[in-house]
């Protein structure tokens, strides 16, 4: 379903899922021409982190995983300085010493990033306990994978939360649902006994929900009743968004497996390939979306690849500027480290 929003916002919506989907894919590409070293990817996962993220404010915060390029780019962060950052440069976000897996932006609410599974959670009920005792209507978003809840942060984390009522939203990306990773032997996300995995936080007596995370309009809706209740001082919400991994990031490294994204699938049955056809036809977030804007009469194909080729034309101009940028030098080695 589409989100409550008007034609404008629906749109802008539409532009940021493309520019996390074209980054990635870029970036997937670049890898394959030049060593830019161990990464994870967010694709697949954007009808979850766009609406979700769209719905902050100034001064809200967010923490993220080794996952995380999808939420900066999300809250606006520069895809040119974000693609410098992955390739160690000095114009990076973070001077090149943070890359892939820390990649963060204060002035875009995401003051450090953690890629130890389960390092967001006690640095997001950290910023919300911080923002409960200044009492300033800020909220923390915990953007975690559903590996996370294995960690002992998590049920410490949780209770204290609960106790003190902390504007928090821990949205769990849970993207397990096909077992399919480990039937082919490949990288698992989690083993938990629990089941649902919401049950973990309903036990602290939070209201915990299970959404379709492909449906950026369930994402949207829900996201904004839990900010609304941690603004008004009532506490935490548990958010699963349930996905399944993008066929591209079952393997150890991502790789293109379903090609570049192509938005005339939405449209045009014709066009849906051969291969991995589930996932074109029902699981991608972004063609679910296209197609319910078509469908609802805020877009015609005629302007969604309009907007795409803007994006991808962004994106060609942010991996020149991170390849033209220089590394940082050797003397800025020890510069921000305190010790
Ligand atoms: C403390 C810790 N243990 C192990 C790892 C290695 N590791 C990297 S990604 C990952 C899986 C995390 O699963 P999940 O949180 O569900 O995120 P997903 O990759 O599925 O998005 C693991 C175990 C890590 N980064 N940190
Ligand atoms: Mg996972």
């Amino acid at each position: 379903m589409l989100p409550e929003l008007g034609e404008d916002q629906l749109r802008e919506l539409f532009q940021t899922m493309l520019v996390m989907r074209r980054f990635e894919e870029a970036l997937i590409t670049l890898a394959g021409e030049f060593d830019v070293g161990h990464f994870h990817v967010y694709i697949g996962q954007e009808a979850t982190g766009a609406p979700a993220l769209g719905l902050l404010e100034d001064g809200d915060f967010g923490f993220t995983t080794h996952r995380n390029h999808g939420h900066l780019l999300a809250r606006g962060v520069d895809p040119a300085r974000m693609m410098a950052e992955i390739l160690g440069r000095e114009t990076g976000t973070n001077q090149g010493k943070g890359g892939t897996l820390h990649l963060s932006s204060l002035e875009h609410g995401f003051p450090v990033t953690s890629a130890a599974t389960g390092g967001c959670i006690p640095l997001a009920t950290g910023a919300a306990f911080g923002f409960s005792k200044l009492g300033n209507r800020r909220v923390s978003v915990c953007l975690m994978g559903d590996g996370s809840l294995e960690e002992g942060a998590w049920h410490e984390s949780v209770n204290i939360a609960a106790l003190e009522k902390l504007p928090i939203i821990y949205l769990c990306e849970n993207n397990s649902l096909e077992a399919l990773g480990q039937r082919a032997n490949e990288y698992p996300s989690s083993s938990m006994a629990a089941s649902p995995l919401t049950g973990l936080a309903a036990v602290f007596g939070m209201p915990a929900v299970a959404i379709d995370g492909f449906d950026a309009g369930e994402v949207h809706d829900t996201m904004n009743i839990a900010i609304a209740r941690a603004r008004a001082g009532d506490g935490p919400t548990f958010i699963e968004a349930r996905t399944v991994r993008w066929p591209g990031s079952r393997p150890l490294w991502p790789q293109l497996l379903t090609g570049e994204l192509d938005l005339t699938i939405a449209w045009d049955e014709t066009a849906l390939p051969d291969e991995h056809v589930e996932w074109h036809r029902s699981q991608d977030g972004i063609l679910r979306f296209t197609r319910e804007l078509i469908e609802a009469g805020n877009l015609t194909p005629e302007q969604a690849l309009e907007i795409d080729a803007g994006v991808k034309a962004q994106m060609k101009e942010a991996v020149q500027f991170a390849l033209d940028s220089p590394y940082p030098p050797p003397e800025a080695a020890l510069d921000h480290v305190y010790a």
